[in-house]
């Protein structure tokens, strides 16, 4: 069309299409604008929450622009892609974030303060996109900004939940649950893409017949279907004009009514049906490390994967390649065995419709797919009951079995005779009903498997996937240790210390090579630069502080030791251990003389984090936190040595303010089922010390740092202080001791899986290593500054480098110069 164009309609387009400007006059032109047409509001009417929407606006053009020509880059140049597929991903605020990736921050805020507003002010104004429960999400949020910095072609694929993850609030020291209804207001960090609309089936039936070859081919029809359509959210890189997208699908009532059963008896019931489809992504489901097989997750599952691989074949199409170079064009990293599906979906694509044969279809399939497993504890391992997953998707069904028989068959040639490892490594769990498991599919149907930090991914070549490293060999199964965009992490959410460590090192450039924090090594002997240090570490407690009191109306001391533990409450992460610990500390501050009081670290010991809606321990704990706090705060005998608070909703905008004020961060998962831990790096690279034991990625992050600025501790038998804990619990101390005799019963019976009661001892004698060093102010400055300066590794830069290099073989695909 444009060809056809005259020189003045050209002329037009390029007079109007010229960039957005991103000066501070540009701003204030752009942010009144918005204000009067966007929001339809008079200058004499514009709160915070305005302020905030029209600076949002602001940004948002500009972020299109860099949006858009980057993705006409990649048209052109169309170069493999790589296509990140997570049921989660936990953004969190996208203002303050999208401001300093584009180098804006400084004359936007320089412009909404001149229009009398505050940019902290305007800031707070945001909710948080929380579309995910924990580590998982929120390292693909990590990754997305890395694939962005680094100009990576690449996408994510999601779902547009109208419910995140539910907020809590605390009533009588227990949890309760309340919708997150995100997008109450208008999203300005999104686009709808209506032009974009998917038709996904369910049910039905699949039907047999001889194709014009005289082949038997595969028909899959019927059923309900439903509408998947694009909300696209744009990334914006750091340093650079690539912004690259996340596709998030949002479910949706088909055009068309079914006529047939529009007459008007059924009027109200087809109706109802069109409704239901509405129902499939409406929520997100809260459960961290935990399967609960629930038939419409199972419809999340099929609807994201099917629209999202519609949508990639749409864009392969267009370039009339053979199938056989799918693969060359495309990567899918599977993010956990949630998107499993789309290993059957490809396969039926190929076979059913584009008519390819089996056994090239399953080529195509597996050199495109990649699989990263996230855990190894059993109650977390996805099965779905065979019945159901027939149900909804006929046509899986059947190829899942047919792969699990060739698969099997493989199996059978190598170890003929040896009926267990058929049993063991079946795609089929064989009980009443049968059950498919994923990541059995996941691996067999993946060209690569990865675990998340190095103890983890060898644990699983020794368990989980032994038999399957066996038979497939050493080469498939890697280590991607995970990390963190030190962009969010440490930049944005510690402004203070990203300053002084540009002072000191004399750039900036250590925000996309985070390597070159190794030069601060020798700031350590600098006694002024160790004062700076504290003295920041020290303000940021002075803001959690004041955001404690406002929150909880607990006052604490920023002059302790501040000691947090902020995760999902999970009985293996040991939540429970710590609070057991804090009462020992409670019941040694008692006996101690004046004297001896003299020499106490005072301490305020942080929680926060959520516990499933369905997970009772996990809600016992809380409430236990919630009680000894209470009583603690209020003995007046122990004034300020001990404090203990339990902040609620912990989120992604709650952690930026919470770990850059920690001292000493808590990181006790029961060795060898914290696959990673992610926060730890959080805590570490803003200069927190991590207490912690042999698990997941504080091995690592202690191979990084050293001995000296880190405190691991390991197993030793039962210790009787512990017994003196669980009796003061016992005897009604911590309020009416009934309700947590099923908490106390976990650790006793022999039912005391996560190891509490052989761990406690060293935990103790650990914590009070932790005292002793935190005495001597000065060095613990030194280590703080080592913990920054050595976290390079821990950079997302870094592992999306080694996933692209090792496993996608993508490149990066510059947008253009600055
Ligand atoms: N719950 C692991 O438990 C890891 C993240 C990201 C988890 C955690 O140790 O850091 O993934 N696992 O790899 C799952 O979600 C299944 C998590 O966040």
């Amino acid at each position: 069309e444009r060809a056809k164009w005259s020189k003045e309609t050209l002329a037009l387009w390029e007079k109007y299409g010229a960039s957005e400007p991103v000066d501070k006059d540009g701003f204030q032109k752009s942010f009144i604008r918005h204000v009067t047409t966007t929001l339809a509001r008079s200058s004499l009417n514009v709160d915070n929450f305005s302020a905030y929407q029209a600076t949002a606006h602001t940004v948002r053009d500009r972020l299109i622009e860099r949006w858009n020509v980057t993705q006409q880059a990649h048209t052109l140049k169309d170069p493999k892609r790589v296509y990140y597929f997570s049921l989660e991903f936990l953004l969190g605020r996208s203002l303050d974030n999208a401001l300093l990736n584009l180098d804006l921050k400084e004359q936007f805020g320089e412009g909404v303060k001149e229009l009398g507003f505050r940019m902290e002010d305007v800031l707070e104004q945001e909710v948080d996109a929380a579309l995910g429960n924990g580590g998982l999400g929120r390292l693909a949020a990590c990754y997305m900004d890395s694939l962005a910095t680094l100009d990576y072609p690449a996408w994510g694929y999601g779902l547009r939940y109208t419910y995140g993850i539910f907020q809590q609030r605390l009533k009588d020291g227990y949890q309760m649950e309340f919708p997150d209804y995100w997008l109450n207001f208008d999203n300005p960090w999104e686009l709808q893409r209506l032009d974009i609309a998917i038709e996904i089936r369910f049910g039905g039936s699949v039907s047999k017949y001889t194709d014009e070859n005289g082949h038997i081919r595969s028909r899959w029809e019927g059923g309900d279907a439903v509408q998947a359509v694009a909300y696209d959210v744009p990334i914006p890189g750091y340093g650079t004009k690539n912004c690259i997208n996340i596709r998030l699908w949002s479910s949706k009532p088909k055009r068309q009514f079914d006529l047939s059963r529009f007459n008007e008896g059924e009027y109200e019931q087809a109706v109802q049906e069109q409704m239901k489809a509405e129902n499939i992504t409406a929520v997100l489901y809260p459960n961290d490390n935990h399967m609960v097989g629930k038939e419409l997750r199972l419809k999340q599952q099929y609807f994201w994967v099917a629209a999202s691989l519609s949508d990639i074949i749409r864009r392969f199409k267009k370039t009339e390649r053979d199938w056989d170079q799918f693969p060359e064009k495309v990567a899918i990293q599977l993010n956990d065995t949630h998107p499993t599906l789309a290993i059957v979906e490809l396969q039926r694509i190929l076979v059913d419709e584009e008519g390819l044969n089996w056994d090239d279809a399953w080529d195509i399939v597996t050199r495109t797919f990649a699989f990263t497993n996230h855990t190894v504890l059993p109650e977390a391992m996805e099965k779905w009951p065979v019945p159901m997953v027939e149900y909804l998707l006929p046509r899986h069904m059947q190829i899942i079995f047919d792969v699990n028989l060739f698969f099997l068959q493989k199996v059978e040639q190598q170890y003929p005779n040896d009926r267990d490892v058929l049993a063991r490594m079946s795609i089929i769990e064989e009980a009443t009903p049968q059950f498919v498991r994923m990541a059995h599919l996941a691996v067999v149907g993946s060209h690569r498997v990865n675990g998340v930090a190095a103890l983890h991914s060898n644990l699983i070549k020794t368990t989980i996937f032994k038999d399957f490293v066996k038979y497939f060999g050493a080469d498939k199964f890697e280590n991607k240790t995970n990390g963190i965009t030190p962009r969010r992490w440490l930049h944005q959410a510690n402004p203070k210390l990203s300053e002084l460590i540009t002072e000191a090192l004399g750039h900036k450039k250590w925000l996309k090579d985070l390597n070159l924090l190794k030069n601060l090594e020798q700031h350590v002997k600098n006694k002024d630069f160790r004062r700076r240090w504290i003295a920041v570490k020290h303000s940021n407690k002075v803001r959690l502080a004041e955001y404690i009191k406002s929150k909880t109306g607990i006052d604490v001391n920023p002059n302790s030791l501040f000691d947090v533990q902020v995760k999902r409450i999970h009985e293996y992460k040991r939540q429970f251990m710590n609070i057991l610990g804090v009462i020992h500390r409670y019941h040694e501050l008692k006996s101690l003389t004046p004297e001896e009081r003299q020499n106490v670290v005072p301490r305020v010991v942080i929680f926060g984090g959520k516990a499933a809606p369905g997970y009772y321990i996990a809600k016992l704990v809380i409430k236990l936190i919630n009680n000894v706090s209470a009583v603690v705060n209020a003995d007046e005998s122990i004034e300020d040595l001990l404090k203990v608070v339990f902040i609620p909703d912990y989120n992604v905008s709650l952690a930026e303010i919470i770990i850059p004020a920690s001292d000493i961060s808590q990181h006790i998962s029961t060795a060898g089922t914290e696959a990673s831990g992610t926060s730890n790096m959080k805590f570490v690279l803003n200069g927190g010390l991590i207490l912690g034991t042999v698990d997941g990625a504080n091995i690592e992050i202690h191979e990084e740092i050293g001995d000296d600025n880190i405190f691991l501790y390991r197993n030793v038998p039962i210790d009787p202080a512990l017994q003196s804990v669980i009796t003061s619990i016992e005897t009604g101390n911590f309020g009416d001791a009934r309700i947590f005799s099923p908490l106390i019963n976990t650790l006793t019976f022999g039912k005391d899986y996560y190891l509490i009661s052989d761990d406690f001892g060293s935990y103790l004698d650990a914590q009070k290593l932790v005292d002793e060093a935190y005495k001597d102010q000065d060095d613990w400055s030194k280590k703080s500054i080592l913990c920054t300066a050595r976290m390079g590794f821990f950079s997302s830069d870094r592992a999306i480098r080694e996933y692209a290099e090792q496993i996608w073989e993508v490149k990066p695909v510059p947008v253009q110069p600055e």
